[in-house]
């Protein structure tokens, strides 16, 4: 595979309790990104924190680490070329009520802070995100 990358995505507990995670897996399967690893966990507030720590101070900041607090969440690693880029536009833009429909949050969200998925913007947050839910180990393709 040419200029393979790698990227991290975070199903929100919105999407988990909506039982979406067939949908969002499928439309990544299908694009033909591969997942490399995925796991199922309780969100604590250090992850919530830590994962949103460039917003720190902002006024939403509260109530975003609280839409993920102590819900479960499902953290994916995925690989694929120009991954980063190709999660960032199947996502679609930040507000649901702007995304274009055909993106994930263009068809299947309308909340801004519980906006249903998380996707890494760039390889420097891939390298700090993806640390917080996985250990390298479980990153090295079988
Ligand atoms: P994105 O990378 O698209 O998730 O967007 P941001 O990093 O800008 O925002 C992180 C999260 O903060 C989003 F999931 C939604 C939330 N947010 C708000 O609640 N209010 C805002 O004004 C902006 C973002």
């Amino acid at each position: 595979m040419s200029e393979a990358e790698r990227t991290f995505i975070m199903l929100k507990p919105s999407c988990v309790e909506r039982g979406l995670v067939g949908e969002i897996l499928s439309r990544i399967e299908k694009k033909g990104l591969k997942i490399i690893q995925m796991k199922f966990l309780k969100m604590s507030r250090e992850m919530a924190e830590e994962l949103y720590s460039i917003h720190k101070g902002r006024d939403f900041y509260e109530n975003l680490v609280k839409t993920l607090e102590g819900r479960r969440v499902v953290a994916i690693v995925i690989e694929g070329r120009k991954a980063i880029e190709v999660a960032r536009k199947m996502i679609g833009a930040t507000d649901p009520a702007q995304a274009e429909p055909g993106t994930i949050r263009g068809d299947l969200a309308i909340e801004l802070t519980d906006n249903l998925i998380h996707a890494s913007d760039s390889i420097e947050s891939y390298q700090r995100e993806y640390k917080i839910f996985f250990k390298d180990d479980e990153l090295q393709t079988l």
